[in-house]
């Protein structure tokens, strides 16, 4: 019998843990048996079903690293990429409510958070009684996080935020919000600060009319005189590092995440160019069409290749930023490529939003630019290979 498995060429699942592949498949069956069938009239409908959150909660896909006796799952970091293919295999926009709360929610509040934020926040958010969102971007500062304008003034007791944040997945629906602001009791040092929902002077309004990531919800976080206790500063982060720090775990995710969208359009691009006759015969049958098979096939398997060295590294200590930025600039510029690609061989089929292709299409545009844009962290490698900032 041939070793040759074409869809998975290089044996990515031997490579696993069984506990590993336990997870994987739990976290397939989930997301094909309850967010595949949902997904559709979600993403027509331009919603976000609120109760994802429990049911998520409830598989154990939040929070997936973080320790147990805080409510997470206290797993590997390879086991959060896997988790991450499989949901973002239905919609990107599900992934990004997952990697919210999971990378740039509980991650800072465990890594940065006092013993009473911990107790008080991680088991609810684990289990998406609560949700919540991560503000660092602003209307005029996006890749430039550093000029943000947002500002914490203190007060007694606590301080006042005032400022704008824009973009901010889950705001709308979010209980709590990381909020990052130059403070100026810390030298107008950057901090991160727990603004809790009903703090009198924070709203979240939506942002309507997204034509990518329409089943996941988007709003801005509105910051006018709103009083954050003491309490609720992240004692342990200072700088462009703490927010930076949860980016790193969330673009990790995003790069695993985005094969799982390359792997549904490659496999719908095979079915369908298979199935599909023109001229006599399968579209498949065409030099063309097999050049673009084999070229999805192989640009999924060497990305799995890098996601999974990656997340050992992670798992043992020894890895880098930049090796994050590599691959999740890789990997969605690759996946976006392969969802036009798979969306050109559906023919006008692909249009249609029942094929899936062209959401996925649309979803990795929103998904190439956020967490660093794909030009951005071209920057972030260019530097550490040159020595030379090239991006101010
Ligand atoms: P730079 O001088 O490079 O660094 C400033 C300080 O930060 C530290 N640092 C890092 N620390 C940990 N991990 C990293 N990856 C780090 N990168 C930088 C650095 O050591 C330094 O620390 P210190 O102590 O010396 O002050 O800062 P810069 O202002 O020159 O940065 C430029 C650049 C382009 C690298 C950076 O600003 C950047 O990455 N921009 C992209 C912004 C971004 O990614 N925004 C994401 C917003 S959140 C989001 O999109 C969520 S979408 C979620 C979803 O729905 O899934
Ligand atoms: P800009 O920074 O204005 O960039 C515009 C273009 O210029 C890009 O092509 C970029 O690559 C390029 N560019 C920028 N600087 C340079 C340079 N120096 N050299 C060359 N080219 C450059 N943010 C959050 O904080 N929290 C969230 O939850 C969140 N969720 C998001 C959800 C969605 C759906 C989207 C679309 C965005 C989200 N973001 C979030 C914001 C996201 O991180 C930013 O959009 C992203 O960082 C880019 O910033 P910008 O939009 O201001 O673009």
């Amino acid at each position: 019998a041939s070793r040759f498995n074409w869809e998975d060429p290089l044996l990515f699942e031997q490579q696993l843990t069984e506990e590993e592949r336990q997870i994987s498949d739990a976290a397939r069956a989930y997301c094909q048996n309850e967010l595949q069938p949902r997904v559709l009239s979600a993403y027509r409908e331009e919603r976000f079903d609120r109760e994802i959150m429990n049911e998520m909660g409830e598989m154990g896909l939040l929070g997936a690293t973080v320790a147990e006796e805080y409510g997470g799952a206290g797993l590997s970091h390879v086991a959060y990429g896997l988790i991450a293919r499989e949901v973002e295999r239905v919609d990107s926009g599900y992934r990004s409510a997952m990697s919210v709360q999971s990378s740039l929610v509980m991650y800072p509040i465990e890594a940065y958070g006092s013993e009473e934020q911990k107790r008080k926040f991680l088991p609810r958010l684990a289990s998406g009684e609560i949700v919540g969102c991560f503000g660092l971007t602003e209307p005029d500062h996006g890749s430039d996080p550093g000029s943000m304008i947002t500002r914490a003034k203190k007060v007694d007791g606590g301080y006042l935020l005032n400022g704008q944040k824009m973009w901010i997945t889950n705001s709308p629906i979010a209980d709590i919000a990381v909020v990052w602001a130059k403070s100026e009791a810390h030298e107008g040092k950057i901090r991160g600060f727990i603004v809790e929902r009903g703090t009198k002077g924070f709203s979240t309004p939506k942002i309507e009319g997204k034509l990518s990531l329409r089943a996941s919800i988007t709003g801005e976080i509105v910051l006018d005189e709103a009083f954050v206790p003491e309490e609720n500063l992240l004692p342990n982060a200072s700088g462009l590092a703490g927010p930076f720090g949860c980016l790193n775990k969330a673009r990790f995710g995003i790069a695993w995440g985005v094969l799982g969208a390359a792997e549904f359009c490659w496999h719908a691009a095979r079915q369908y160019t298979l199935d599909r006759k023109q001229f006599g015969r399968p579209l498949a049958a065409n030099q063309l069409i097999q050049l673009k098979l084999a070229n999805m096939q192989t640009e999924i398997t060497l990305g799995l290749q890098a996601v999974l060295q990656v997340g050992r590294l992670m798992d043992s200590g020894n890895w880098a930023p930049e090796m994050v930025s590599l691959i999740k600039r890789n990997n969605c510029g690759k996946a976006l490529e392969i969802a036009r690609i798979a969306r050109d061989m559906h023919g006008g089929n692909g249009v249609a939003d029942e094929f899936g292709v062209m959401r996925h299409m649309v979803n990795l545009e929103s998904v190439n630019t956020y967490e660093g844009t794909h030009d951005v962290h071209a920057l972030i490698l260019g530097r550490a290979q040159t020595g030379i900032q090239a991006f101010c």
